[in-house]
Formats: structure tokens, C-alpha cells, sequence
């Protein structure tokens, strides 16, 4: 497991082409890959079913992959000629009439982020990561609340994110597509809160799949790899 995490890390943590990790994937050639879940169905039960994470991922991650792979091959922009595919996230956000591209190619890179930032076995932060949160937000209660709230406030669709700025550990939410990396923050946790993320197992009851998440779901390992990763880039 451990092992298998450190392979999926790699891609958000030194920026390299997230095709490495999408060998399985039966998308269209392209930039963007549609990476396999990094456990099974259903894993997460009986916090997310297995009906949700294979709608989840299966079709919506995939729908955002293919369709940011069909953008990037009809765009004849030379800027977009790049496996890397950060780079095209940053670049379409910066130009307007690259809104549709950006929507969808942020959205296969928050997801691939996302489904690394859960796991069966949930823990509680521990090390530089459980000390840094103690200093930055006040525990892990203070953590947790500020997450449920960000996650809870967000109008509509979008995602709670735990990101470092400027050496600081912050709890922000943004909304839609909207993403850290585009902003100078560094992501070291997210929750996905568009109803497709829970209406099959919560319907309208977003709070108690956030409060179900943050208890029992949250990859504390990968947010400290992330954090380790912050740490050289941006200092404490
Ligand atoms: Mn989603």
C-alpha cells in the first residue's frame, strides 16, 4: 500500500506527466489519462459506496478526462503541447477563451488528486504534518472544523482544500473547477463536494458525507508526503 502510494504521489509531488500513472486507462490519447482508483470499488463502504466510486470515477472523472484530451487535440495553440499536464491546467486558466479547456483539464487533475486523498483506513495526522497543524490551524479539531465548514459553505458545486501558502498550512474551498495550483497555493488534501461526490448514498445530507470523510476516509500519509513537498518549495 504504502509502496503503491509513494508511485501515485510522484505525479502531483515533482510535477511529472500524469500519463505515467494512467496505464490503465481506455480514454483517448492524449495528455490527460484517467488513472485507476488506488483501491478497490468497494473500499470505502460503507462511507462511499462502491456505486458511487465507480459512477464517480468511471464516468464523470473519465467524461472530464476525454473531454479536456478533444480540446487540447482541436486547440492548434502551441502552448498546449505539453505532457505535463499542470502546465495546461495553469496556461488555460490564464486565457479566457480557454474556460472550457481549463473546467475540464482542472477537473481531471483535482480527481486524480482527490481519489489519493482517501483511503480504507483513515488515521489521524501524525509528525511534522500533526505539529504543523497544530501551530497553523490549531489541532486537529481546529482542522476538522474549519474543513467541515469550507466544505459545508461551499455554494453549490466545488471542493474544501487543505494547501499550503506561503509556509502556512490554510484551509480554503473553491468553486467548480477552481484549484489551488492556479493560485500559488500547494494541495495537500481535497474533498470533492459536487452532489455527484455523495447524492447516491446521502441525497441532500452533504454535511454527514463530510463529517464521514474527515472521521473515517482522510490519507493523512499522502497530505504528509504533500506537505514534505511544499516544505521544499516553498520553505517553512
Ligand atoms: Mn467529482
Amino acid at each position: 500500500m504504502v509502496t503503491q502510494d509513494h508511485s501515485q504521489q510522484s505525479q502531483f509531488q515533482s510535477t511529472a506527466p500524469t500519463q505515467a500513472a494512467g496505464a490503465a486507462s481506455d480514454s483517448a490519447p492524449g495528455p490527460f489519462t484517467l488513472p485507476p482508483l488506488p483501491y478497490d470499488a468497494d473500499a470505502l463502504a460503507p462511507h462511499i459506496s462502491a456505486k458511487t466510486l465507480e459512477f464517480h470515477h468511471g464516468k464523470h472523472h473519465k467524461a472530464y478526462v476525454d473531454k479536456a484530451n478533444k480540446l487540447v487535440a482541436e486547440n492548434k495553440d502551441a502552448d498546449l503541447n505539453d505532457t505535463v499536464i499542470e502546465h495546461i491546467v495553469v496556461r488555460a486558466a490564464r486565457n479566457p477563451e480557454l474556460t472550457e479547456l481549463f473546467n475540464n483539464a482542472a477537473q481531471a487533475w483535482n480527481h486524480s488528486f482527490f481519489w489519493q486523498c482517501l483511503t480504507p483506513d483513515g488515521k489521524k495526522p501524525t509528525g511534522a504534518l500533526a505539529r504543523k497543524i497544530d501551530a497553523d490551524l490549531g489541532g486537529f479539531e481546529g482542522f476538522a472544523k474549519k474543513f467541515e465548514d469550507a466544505a459545508t459553505k461551499q455554494f453549490g458545486s466545488g471542493w474544501a482544500w487543505l494547501v499550503m501558502d506561503c509556509g502556512k498550512l490554510k484551509v480554503i474551498k473553491t468553486g467548480n473547477a477552481d484549484m489551488p495550483l492556479i493560485h500559488g497555493q500547494i494541495p495537500l488534501l481535497t474533498l470533492d463536494v459536487w452532489e455527484h461526490a455523495y447524492y447516491l448514498d446521502y441525497q441532500n445530507r452533504r454535511p454527514a458525507y463530510i463529517k464521514a470523510v474527515i472521521q473515517n476516509l482522510l490519507n493523512w500519509e499522502f497530505a504528509e508526503a504533500n506537505l514534505e513537498h511544499a516544505l521544499g518549495k516553498q520553505g517553512a
